[in-house]
């Protein structure tokens, strides 16, 4: 196969570490009504798609960083620790604050605690705004926050949480390219969903079949857009940035794809009709190729 992220990049030099496969599962909700969460500031090496390595500044020690999940109306308090060589700083676009006010600069060693209550329902992103910001998403500070409605999410029998975002390959090893993250027509090396090229297709998510599965998707850009689709199936439930697609609704209506720009979140529902393979990708297939692609694989005993 040539396709990127399923052999080997160009990596001169020591041969990359495999990559750790990101655990899709969506956390559950916070117990409580106010959060304490330590969020450290990370500079890290990891492995981004077979034999590629990026030096990543990260939310937590992992990229994307961890998801919250809160109830509406919750109080959360993030408390950083800047453990890297530079100051950084975190934007959660689920609170309401004036920017000079709390998302200031950590400088290194540095601490601060960024409160914020959970006033409004829906999938949201956290990044770094440190300058340049496109910079700093870019090289992996970025994670996902979300807020359950009035009277909770339904249980339903799978939850996966995905964050899309694209890799700008620098030197092996450092960080990523500035110059071809801000470029005008920008071209990413890889594409990814929960920060690494290809790891669900290599790895397959388990679902049941006829079962019902929620998928917490948010497009982290930096750049591009998603139109998240799942192969074979069709959206009954999507919840889009406060725009809601209801099962049962009147007219019988379903969705296929879900637009996404950059900092934007859903909530998505749907059941895998028969056993078998149901692939996941954004539906610009461009980046399919470039490492956007995952699989749930639907059998009745999973
Ligand atoms: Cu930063």
């Amino acid at each position: 196969m040539t396709m990127p992220g399923s052999s080997p990049a160009a990596s001169p030099g020591a041969a990359a570490a495999a990559y750790t496969v990101r655990d899709p599962k969506a956390p559950p909700v916070l117990p409580g009504t106010v959060h304490d969460v330590d969020l450290p500031i990370i500079e890290k090496d990891m492995t981004v798609a077979t034999g590629a390595v990026v030096h990543v500044w990260t939310f937590g020690g992992e990229v994307p960083g961890p998801v919250i999940r809160v109830h509406l109306g919750d109080t959360v308090r993030i408390h950083l620790t800047n453990q890297t060589q530079m100051s950084h700083s975190i934007d959660f676009h689920a609170s309401q604050t004036a920017m000079d006010h709390q998302m200031v600069e950590i400088p290194v060693g540095g601490t601060f605690t960024y409160t914020f209550q959970a006033d409004y329902a829906g999938v949201w992103m956290y990044h770094c705004g440190t300058a340049p910001a496109l910079l700093h998403i870019a090289n992996g500070m970025f994670g996902m926050v979300i807020v359950e409605p009035k009277g909770g999410l339904s249980k339903v029998d799978d939850e996966f949480a995905f964050v899309q975002s694209e890799w700008y390959l620098g030197k092996p090893g450092q960080t990523v390219d500035y110059a071809k993250a801000n470029s005008t027509a920008p071209a990413p090396d890889y594409v990814v969903f929960n920060g690494i090229a290809n790891q669900y297709k290599d790895n397959p998510i388990p679902v049941k079949t006829g079962g019902r599965v929620r998928v917490f998707v948010l497009d982290a850009g930096p750049n591009e857009d998603s139109s998240f689709h799942v192969v074979g199936t069709i959206f009954d439930t999507v919840v889009k940035e406060g725009i809601v697609l209801a099962k049962g609704n009147a007219g019988g209506w379903g969705s296929q794809a879900v637009d996404l720009s950059p900092a934007q979140g859903a909530i998505i529902e749907f059941s895998p009709a028969e056993n078998g393979m149901y692939p996941f990708v954004t539906h610009a297939f461009n980046f399919v190729t470039h490492g956007a692609i995952g699989v749930f694989k639907a059998s009745a005993g999973s």
